[in-house]
């Protein structure tokens, strides 16, 4: 099975990163994580992506903050899918870094999700990887299945405390 890459800017980032690491974990598929930073380390951040797919890689998660082009700057040297995390690390409460990740002119695409939005990078990559893997696709399936029946509960118990 395909690996999942996890790379952020900032070992600040990964009190937010660490989610989506966990999440992609608890489905069984391996992660490889690393900071490479757009501008503080861009040989390494290219070095890496560049092999990626050679290294084992299907999917990409690059999380950054404020002016965050390191999901772009991943995503100019693969052709494998890459999933930007704008992280809320500024005065500008992660705005900055959603407009910079999400923006991505056309031709070099990076799926962002939400500001600080890490379990939905992790829910999605493996959504990704579950398009070639059955088992995989039953798995969020059950998740959903799981959710949706502890949701009815909570309208059930909700319900009846203020009739
Ligand atoms: C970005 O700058 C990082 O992704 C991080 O979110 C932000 C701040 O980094 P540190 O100054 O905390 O290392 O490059």
């Amino acid at each position: 099975m395909k690996k999942v890459a996890v790379i952020m800017g900032s070992d600040s980032d990964l009190k937010v990163v660490e989610k989506a690491i966990t999440t992609v974990q608890s489905y069984g598929v391996e992660t490889e994580v690393h900071i490479f930073s757009a501008h503080r380390t861009p040989a390494e951040a290219k070095e890496f992506t560049a092999s990626a797919r050679d290294n084992g890689i299907g999917v990409i998660i690059a999380a950054a903050g404020k002016a965050a082009h390191l999901a772009g700057a991943i995503a100019a040297n693969t052709t494998l899918p890459v999933i930007g995390i704008p992280i809320k690390a500024s005065a500008l409460e992660g705005i900055d870094a959603l407009l910079s990740t999400v923006q991505m002119p056309a031709g070099i695409p990076v799926a962002t999700v939400a500001i600080d939005g890490a379990e939905n990078a992790g829910l999605l990559a493996i959504q990704i990887l579950a398009v070639e893997d059955k088992s995989l696709a039953e798995k969020l399936q059950s998740a959903r299945d799981q959710k949706k029946t502890s949701i009815l509960e909570k309208d059930k118990e909700i319900n009846q405390r203020y009739k």
